[in-house]
């Protein structure tokens, strides 16, 4: 029997969620995709506090899967590269932008091309000491695609990120970090159990929260002073009903810590 192209395992309040193709590097197909996005869809019904998605194997995603996708070549023709962003990128990268969790990415490995820009989509990515990142998409003659040419030059600044998606060159985790493209590095040898402890110290925090910050800060792009500072008073609103907001409140009174259970 082939195994599932992506790997769902419930440790606590955080899904943990693996592309699960190690031979190829996690290379994506449809199938994967969805599979990823049935994941995603899991986990909010389930409740889960966090998502932490991660690759199996020495790779976190080379990108597309090249061979899967030859076949649209033949005879000369034209693959239809954008219908297939359209019809399976672009909804996964939706539901995990509106997910009602924290997404952090845990890039195991190598990074390239669209599985770049998956582990990018994170709200918080951690990385593996021996991870790497190649946006390689113009080494085939392409543009970035899958989010990255909106998430790269948000994390890193216009001029690095046009450089990088030019030339098509590779960076190095420690790079990765000074430049603020991966928000925390951990060694190889303990990355796994790291990465879930992480993503278990944010499981047990203010999940609302966190996910009306992200919203905040993604409107924020787009928006007029005036204008997020009225959707800030909108959402703090909301921020201020919650039981977690109240209890946190009570804590601090009475000289306690805090205990939020993510409503
Ligand atoms: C692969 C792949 C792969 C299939 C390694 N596919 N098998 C485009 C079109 C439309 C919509 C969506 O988005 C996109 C954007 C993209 O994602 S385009 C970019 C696609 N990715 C790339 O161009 C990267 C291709 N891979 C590489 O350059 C290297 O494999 C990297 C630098 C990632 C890793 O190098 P190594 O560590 O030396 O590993 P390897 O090359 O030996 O790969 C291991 C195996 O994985 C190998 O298979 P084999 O049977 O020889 O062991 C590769 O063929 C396979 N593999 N990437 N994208």
């Amino acid at each position: 029997m082939t195994e599932a192209p992506v790997l769902y395992e419930a440790d606590g309040a955080v899904a943990v969620v693996t592309l699960n193709r190690p031979e190829v590097l996690n290379a994506l197909t449809p199938e994967l995709l969805g599979g990823l996005r049935a994941a995603a869809t899991r986990a909010a019904e389930e409740g889960k506090r966090a998502l932490l998605l991660t690759g199996a194997g020495r790779g976190f995603s080379a990108g597309q899967d090249l061979a899967s996708i030859q076949d649209g070549y033949a005879g000369g023709r034209a693959p239809d590269l954008g219908g297939l962003l359209r019809e399976t990128y672009h909804p996964l990268l939706a539901e995990l932008r509106a997910l009602p969790m924290p997404l952090i990415t845990a890039v195991n490995g190598v990074a390239a091309g669209a599985g770049m820009a998956l582990a990018l989509a994170g709200d918080i990515r951690l990385a593996a000491d021996t991870a790497r990142f190649a946006t390689a998409f113009t080494k085939i003659g392409l543009v970035p695609d899958a989010g990255l040419a909106y998430v790269l030059p948000r994390l890193i600044g216009a001029g690095r990120a046009s450089a990088l998606l030019i030339t098509g060159d590779t960076v190095d985790a420690q790079t990765a970090l000074a430049w603020g493209m991966v928000d925390r590095v951990f060694p190889a040898g303990s990355f796994a159990a790291d990465a879930r402890a992480f993503a278990a110290t944010v499981a047990a925090g203010a999940t609302r929260a966190y996910v009306l910050t992200r919203e905040l800060l993604d409107r924020s792009w787009e928006l007029p002073y005036a204008a997020l500072l009225g959707l800030e008073a909108e959402l703090q609103q909301q921020a201020g009903a919650t039981a977690d907001h109240r209890g946190a409140i009570a804590a601090f009174l009475e000289k306690r810590s805090a205990t939020f259970e993510g409503r």
